[in-house]
């Protein structure tokens, strides 16, 4: 399934006269709005291989039509996500869920779609069908050392597929942890993953990050053993340079000041990125944006005077990525749905006036911060995240085009109606 150029431009030409009046009536107040373009452009999100297709909870799972049947058709996908929104040109995979049997050919097929890919991931948090040993008390924690090697060795072969792809970062998130009181000494847990960790560290290319992943809660209910960002910190410090934190924005207790997490680790040197997606109670994977944007602005704030502040490259300094489940959304629709409000949020955040917050911040004058951010945040930034996407060769409304254009009943056509994705 191919969505031609000429298509985008047919829908382009459509929308152009009314784009260009929003587009130029915001543009005039913006006096660096050339920078803030190139700085849009530039930003990608990696989409999931493990979001494809249609998400499920225990309680069941309502599979969609035409989900990707293998990881040549999930590649298909992102590309089709890319060519509408010039924003997704990286891939995120999940292996076991998505092993590249052929590197060279998946690594063309990618590039084809103008895609790379980004962080590998691990899984020791499910048994497979072939496996010796099982996960059911842990992997890198685990009392028993032939589990624990088990695990390392997993996350190793993890690391080489992703030297195959041209990856260069490994993501390492742990269901560890323990259901009752009494189960784990949680000292021994502790030092055990270190040392499990170590051994993956170890195994990294020298250009390579290691990201820690943390999580308060489930599938663990009484602890966590990378259940915090503290503790992920912790692991990473004593790990090296190489090791940073990986912040999922739905892997914290309720009501928890994310910005400050991001900002403090950012000030470490340990921030390593992100996976994104949005909640109301917990690890919900719902749509990034859909529930708190106003957290998501105040979060890209902290990065981008963070980033600012250390020289860094918004685009290729830290690793952005979506961690999504999409229960009752086409998946496609959601992706889409998910990279916009995340250009929507850093392009709010590109707006604010750094100079006069940081004034009103020495003179603890609260009201007028107050106003500095909310003076981005209800700036309508559609017009310009739609011209860096125009400006790139995508849809002006890619959520609109994609349903003009039919792309999901063509999926559907190709595919069948009753095909399952690996994943979540
Ligand atoms: C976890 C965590 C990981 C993801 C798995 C599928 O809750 O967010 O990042 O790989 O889910
Ligand atoms: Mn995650
Ligand atoms: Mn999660």
């Amino acid at each position: 399934m191919q969505v031609e150029k000429y298509a985008i431009e047919n829908h382009n030409s459509d929308l152009l006269a009314k784009h260009t009046r929003k587009y130029e009536f915001i543009a005039s107040d913006i006096a660096n709005v050339k920078e803030v373009i190139q700085k849009l452009k530039d930003f990608q999100v990696a989409i999931p291989s493990w979001a494809l297709g249609t998400g499920g909870t225990r309680f069941g799972r309502f599979s969609g039509g035409g989900e990707p049947r293998n990881l040549e058709e999930k590649i298909e996908d992102v590309g089709l996500l890319h060519k509408l929104n010039q924003s997704g040109g990286a891939i995120s995979l999940h292996i076991p869920w998505d092993i590249p049997q052929d590197a060279t050919a998946i690594k063309t097929l990618a590039a084809q779609h103008g895609l790379r890919f980004d962080a590998v991931n691990s899984n020791t948090f499910q048994d497979q069908a072939d496996q010796a040993l099982s996960y059911k008390f842990g992997s890198l924690q685990h009392v028993d050392k032939a589990v624990r090697r088990q695990a390392i060795d997993h996350n190793i072969e993890v690391i080489k597929h992703g030297v195959e792809l041209g990856s260069d970062s490994i993501t390492v998130w742990l269901s560890d942890g323990s259901c009752f009181p009494g189960q784990l000494n949680f000292r021994k847990a502790f030092q055990r993953t270190l040392e499990s960790l170590k051994e993956i560290y170890a195994a990294l290319p020298s250009n390579w990050k290691l990201f820690v992943e943390y999580k308060a809660f489930e599938p663990n209910f009484y602890s966590m053993t990378v259940g915090d960002w503290g503790q992920s910190l912790l692991y990473a410090n004593k790990l090296g340079p190489q090791a940073y934190t990986l912040v999922d924005l739905g892997h914290h207790l309720p009501n928890a000041n994310i910005e400050q997490i991001v900002s403090l680790l950012l000030g470490e040197g340990k921030l390593g990125g992100f996976h994104f997606n949005d909640s109301k109670y917990g690890d919900d994977d719902l749509t990034v944006g859909s529930i708190n944007p106003y957290q998501l602005f105040l979060i890209f704030n902290e990065l981008v005077e963070g980033m600012d502040a250390r020289s860094m490259n918004h685009a290729t300094d830290l690793g952005w990525m979506i961690d999504a489940s999409h229960n009752v959304k086409d998946p496609l629709e959601d992706l889409l749905q998910s990279v916009e409000a995340i250009k929507i949020a850093y392009a709010q955040a590109l707006l604010v006036d750094t100079k006069a917050l940081q004034q009103a911040q020495e003179q603890s004058d609260v009201a007028r911060a107050q106003e500095i951010l909310q003076q981005a945040y209800r700036t309508d930034v559609r017009p310009l995240v739609a011209e860096a996407r125009l400006q790139s060769g995508g849809a002006l409304d890619p959520l609109g085009l994609f349903r003009n254009n039919k792309v999901r009943e063509q999926l559907i056509k190709e595919r069948g109606q009753k095909t399952v994705a690996t994943g979540l």
